[in-house]
């Protein structure tokens, strides 16, 4: 009689400029999952709640000034002190919708002037591995009309342009990892339907491998 190896979690990102909708989506798709009895968290960067967070949440709403380059550390020092809680709770068997990661810190960072890829991936190497990118793309004018689009430092049009591009860039920097294009025109639980498909698969295989090290 052989024991199964216990399957750990799967660690799936959702990624995309301002206005995409991620959020819900990472919300429904979290408990959708658990739902179809696949345990599941969520997450999301940058996450706010902490220290560091709190620095970043200040600085995304105009009421402090940080240089571009010390904003870019603290994004990243916010997963790396969520890095233990991400490897444990894939190890425990249970799988992560994270809203953002690393492709956002890099995105938005090489978006500013003076700012190339390389710099700017190099704080973020040695993060835990997404199995899985989700990238949603939608039209600007959905994008902007959200109910809280523009408030923030960064949602303009021009530079969320500049990041779409970006993150064209940055997935053609690594090919090891799996990025899956989504366009949102659909209603919100028809999104979250489509999405869901496209984890299933994934979230049915045998994932035995190690979580990987992020750019290494
Ligand atoms: N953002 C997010 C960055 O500039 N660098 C990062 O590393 C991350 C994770 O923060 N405009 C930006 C993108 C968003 C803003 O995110 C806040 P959200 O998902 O709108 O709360
Ligand atoms: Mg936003």
């Amino acid at each position: 009689f052989e024991r199964m190896a216990l399957k750990r979690g799967l660690f799936v990102v959702i990624e995309g400029a301002d206005g995409t909708g991620k959020s819900t989506q990472v919300l429904n798709l979290t408990k959708r999952l658990q739902s179809e009895g696949y345990p599941c968290s969520s997450m999301r960067f940058p996450d706010r709640s902490t220290q560091i967070g709190g620095m970043i949440d200040s600085y995304l709403q105009c009421k402090s000034n940080l240089s571009d380059e010390s904003v870019h550390l603290l994004f990243s020092a916010n997963r790396w002190e969520l890095k233990n809680q991400i490897t444990n709770t894939l190890a425990s068997g249970t799988s992560i919708i994270c809203d953002r990661y690393a492709f956002s810190g890099v995105a938005y960072t090489s978006s500013k002037p003076g700012f190339s890829l390389c710099w700017c991936m190099g704080p973020d190497r040695g993060l835990p591995k997404p199995d899985l990118v989700l990238y949603l793309h939608a039209s600007e004018k959905l994008a902007q009309s959200r109910s809280n689009y523009g408030t923030e430092r960064y949602e303009k049009r021009e530079f969320q342009n500049k990041v779409a591009e970006m993150f064209e860039e940055i997935r053609a920097v690594d090919k090891t990892l799996t990025w899956t294009d989504y366009t949102v025109e659909r209603g919100i639980d028809e999104v979250t339907d489509d999405l869901f498909g496209i984890l299933q698969k994934e979230l049915n295989s045998n994932l035995v491998k190690e979580v990987g090290k992020l750019w290494m």
